[in-house]
């Protein structure tokens, strides 16, 4: 059934089914992000989770020697060059009767913009420490933004294979450096190479580590308490007088696990465990699809938005040219928000006004996809040669409706990006998508030098540009980094006539891509006093 407003809802017993099918979906999905500082483990946990699901059956390494498999969320060739993870991936899975949309975040800063629109379409967070680091400083940015957008934040520290920090000191940092309260679910029995496992301290039960024995599921054993005689056997009793005393502590002056506190951010359930050596993921797994939120509604501009409304509404959120190299195609991620989407159905581009038919709708999982026939809140589809639209843009049917902007990060280095070679057509082409993508921004010089000028948040991503052009594009190309640091839209304010003026050679007139007028500047000092010479005129550092 389309959920088209201009067709009237069926009588009766139909009508209650379908939202009784709506709000059965949408209590059973859970989307969230895992975010953290580079290389804490996101993506290896990521892995993991896909194989407890049954989502592959081989885990992938992140770096892995040429005979072995990838990571699916690093799908893309200088991710798997580099180990690193340069853009988000959406994961979708079924597991015990719960859907499952996991997006795999980029650590780097320098891609840190692709990382914070991906928070906007979620309605979790896992966060990843690393337990030897503690909370490092991206992972605490990363973190400010979660709290800004009300999302719950389970915490996993990660790689207690290798020497930690004291688990008490880790909780502290948590609660000092972040301000919110940190609520032990499990206790590790030791670290690095002295590591016996976890022991579980809702359950009263101990998961034991065994060392060479990747990838095989031990079961947790059962005890009274920690105090408990068999338990000394399993651990040693130095271990275990180890425990006793901190659970003493925990139980006395440690936070305990409470619902209310993690769904209202002021808590963080935290779980210790090793995601390269398999140890520790299925709890977690388990905790995260039992306690983290399915969708709730979204604020728009007409006001709060359940995900059981049946108009159906969403808003892109990313969009990724060349994901399948056989197609060379573009595809637009949405985030779905309210009601059903159907594929066929016809929905409104807001921010067009036009109407788009919904004719391709793909599940992800990584690099590869499959059609789907329906989708409910909190999934997330791609839409594949999806025309005109664009980061930020809601698509609706039914009740007009518009979900925030996403905010477009100011560039800070600049470069010329010059072709090797004269295929100018394809070039433009290139470089306009990878534009689309949010991966740059694109500004053409008016006068001098007429090679476009590109401007992106960290160096890293002329790296990404270049080697994208070249692999996915066939085009060689040259980044020539430019001194600038700055660009700005020049607007007149309402009523004045007098032009900018550009004294100095350091601002550099340009147009974006969408032919509008922009300023390059060399310095700061360029940007103050070209600003301070047009005062009629504001200067806006996005558009
Ligand atoms: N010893 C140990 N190493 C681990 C563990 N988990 C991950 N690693 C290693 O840590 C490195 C980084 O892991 P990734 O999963 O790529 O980290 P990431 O957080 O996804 O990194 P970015 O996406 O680049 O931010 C890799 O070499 C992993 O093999 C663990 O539990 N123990
Ligand atoms: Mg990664």
């Amino acid at each position: 059934m389309a959920l088209d407003s201009s067709l009237s809802p069926p009588a009766g017993d139909d009508f209650v089914s379908e939202g009784d099918t709506l709000a059965r979906e949408v209590a059973r999905r859970r989307t969230f992000a895992i975010i953290s500082h580079p290389d804490a483990g996101k993506t290896t946990l990521t892995e993991k989770l896909l194989l407890y699901a049954g989502a592959i059956e081989l885990a992938g390494a992140v770096r892995g020697r040429k005979t072995q498999r990838h990571a699916v969320s690093d799908w893309m060739e200088m991710e798997q060059q580099r180990g690193i993870s340069i853009s988000a991936a959406a994961l979708e899975f079924e597991m015990q009767g719960h859907h499952v949309t996991l997006l795999d975040t980029p650590g780097h800063q320098d891609f840190s913009e692709d990382t914070y629109r991906t928070l906007l379409a979620v309605d979790s967070v896992v966060m990843v420490l690393d337990a030897a680091k503690g909370i490092e400083p991206q992972t605490r940015k990363l973190f400010d933004v979660c709290r800004a957008r009300g999302l719950p934040v389970l915490t996993f520290i990660n790689k207690l294979d290798q020497p930690a920090l004291d688990p008490f000191e880790l909780l502290d940092q948590i609660e000092r450096v972040l301000g919110i309260a940190a609520a032990p679910m499990n206790w590790p029995l030791g670290d690095g190479s002295h590591f016996a496992g976890v022991y579980d301290l809702e359950a009263d039960a101990v998961l034991l580590y065994e060392r060479g024995a990747r990838g095989q599921r031990t079961e947790p054993v059962s005890v009274s308490d920690p105090r408990d005689a068999s338990l000394g056997r399993l651990i040693g009793e130095r271990r275990q007088q180890a425990l006793i005393e901190a659970v003493e502590v925990i139980s006395g002056a440690g936070t305990r696990f409470d619902m209310e506190a993690y769904r209202q951010e002021t808590q963080t359930p935290v779980f210790f465990g090793s995601a390269l050596n398999d140890f520790g993921v299925e709890p977690f797994l388990r905790a995260v699809l039992a306690l983290a939120p399915s969708p709730p509604a979204r604020k728009s501009d007409s006001g709060l938005v359940l995900p059981t409304d049946p108009d159906f509404s969403g808003f892109v959120f990313k969009m990724q040219a060349n994901m399948n190299p056989r197609h060379r195609d573009r595809v637009a991620f949405l985030r779905i928000c309210s009601g059903r989407l159907s594929k066929d159905m016809a929905v409104i581009n807001e921010r067009l006004g036009t109407t788009v038919r919904l004719s391709r709708v793909y599940r992800f999982f990584g690099r590869d996809r499959e059609t789907v026939p329906q989708a409910y809140p909190g999934d997330v589809v791609g839409l594949v040669n999806p025309g005109r639209l664009a980061i930020g843009d809601t698509l609706y049917s039914g009740r007009p409706v518009r979900y925030p902007p996403i905010p477009q990060f100011p560039a800070e280095r600049f470069a010329y990006l010059r072709p090797a070679d004269v295929r100018h057509k394809r070039f433009d082409e290139a470089v306009r998508q990878l534009e689309e993508e949010g991966l740059m921004q694109v500004f053409v010089p008016q006068s001098g030098v007429r090679h476009p000028i590109i401007g992106v948040v960290g160096p890293l991503q002329f790296d990404v540009v270049e080697a994208r052009l070249r692999s996915e594009y066939g085009i060689t190309c040259v980044v020539d980094t430019l001194p600038h640091v700055a660009a700005r839209w020049p607007v007149p304010t309402p009523g004045s006539a007098k032009p900018l003026t550009l004294t100095t050679s350091g601002a550099l007139l340009a147009k974006d891509g969408r032919e509008r007028d922009v300023v390059v500047f060399e310095s700061p000092w360029e940007l103050r006093y070209v600003t301070e010479a047009n005062p009629h005129i504001q200067f806006y550092d996005t558009m």
